[in-house]
């Protein structure tokens, strides 16, 4: 007898994803960040392919990135542990807590529907004084997640000068002001029928670039052209996508995308997401050097704190990191 989807997570009809058996396409560029330094010192070919796949899908998967396999590893297996841990829970999910936000069957994503999820998100900006408020049990996470963060923040660092250089940006542009604001992981279990439910609602992200870990595992969509476009899965890459504070800066030259996770049969999806955001003092508008007379600033001058006050996307992100800092 198959086994049914629960009625509060089906999605009315217009949100239901469509299409699930059509072939993965993996147009979405892998580009080897070890490839060949030009004699000048500069990475210019992954710089130029960073910049075609911003501008063409807004996504990217990035490989021989640096990170330790182990820093990788430790972080899915301490988050397994803890969405273990949670699944033993009896008392149920815990929705407010003080330095972090867990939710499972709350997570209403759209008219009172449930996603097909769990989730964790907490903030990690200034670490130092974030981490004593993340999770303590499993006894390893706040350690193992400090160092994951640490290395992200190096990759995003060093992604984001690639795209200064690319931009034709002055080098150190995002120094200092781009930081490694929020963790989100979610738990995607399998799901009898993932035609009538999502792991996550199509959305923008509304940080200046997104670093996700997703593991051997697909689910995560990409819109290009008004067709969603599967991401393929590769254990050894990082997903990279651009956000809209990165696309306010670079006068639209480069693309926030609309994102979606579908659910899969018999695979279960685990992924980190992390966000890197500017500080939240810094103007975002478009970088002098990319507007004049024949392309004129596509977007007002805005403080990102204005911008995130202002921006309904936030709402338990601001809330997360509020509650860290308290
Ligand atoms: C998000 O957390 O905003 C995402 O879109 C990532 C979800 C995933 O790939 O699992």
């Amino acid at each position: 007898e198959l086994e049914c989807v629960p009625k509060e997570y089906i999605f009315p009809m217009e949100y239901r994803p469509q299409n699930l058996d059509s072939p993965v396409c993996d147009s979405i560029p892998v580009i080897d960040l070890a490839k060949s330094k030009a004699a000048n010192g500069h990475n210019s070919q992954p710089v130029e392919e960073i910049l075609k796949a911003s501008q063409e899908f807004g996504f990217f998967q990035v490989i021989n990135h640096g990170m330790a396999e182990k820093t990788v590893t430790d972080a899915i297996n301490v988050l397994k542990e803890f969405f273990d841990m949670q699944a033993k829970n009896t008392t149920g999910t815990v929705p407010h807590t003080k330095g972090y936000i867990y939710t499972n069957s709350t997570d209403f994503a759209k008219d009172g529907v449930h996603l097909w999820r769990e989730n964790l998100k907490h903030a990690c900006h200034p670490l130092e004084e974030c981490v004593r408020l993340w999770p303590d049990t499993p006894t390893r996470y706040q350690e193992v997640i400090a160092a994951y963060i640490i290395e992200i923040q190096k990759l995003s660092s060093r992604i984001l000068e690639m795209i200064c250089e690319g931009l034709g940006l002055k080098q150190g542009y995002f120094k200092d002001t781009s930081e490694v604001q929020l963790l989100s992981s979610n738990l995607y279990p399998p799901c009898p029928d993932p035609s009538l439910t999502l792991g996550i609602l199509a959305h923008y992200d509304p940080s200046l670039l997104t670093i996700l870990y997703q593991g051997g595992s697909t689910g995560l969509q990409v819109m290009k052209d008004g067709q969603w476009v599967n991401v393929g899965a590769n254990p050894n890459a990082f997903v990279v996508n651009i956000g809209n504070q990165l696309e306010i800066i670079s006068n639209r030259k480069l693309k926030s995308v609309k994102h979606r996770v579908v659910n899969n049969t018999h695979e279960t999806r685990r992924s980190i997401a992390t966000f890197v955001n500017p500080s939240p003092d810094c103007i975002i508008e478009p970088a002098k050097h990319l507007v004049n007379e024949l392309e004129p600033s596509l977007y007002p001058a805005s403080q990102y704190k204005d911008y995130v006050l202002r921006n309904k996307a936030f709402g338990d992100y601001t809330a997360a990191i509020q509650n860290a800092l308290r």
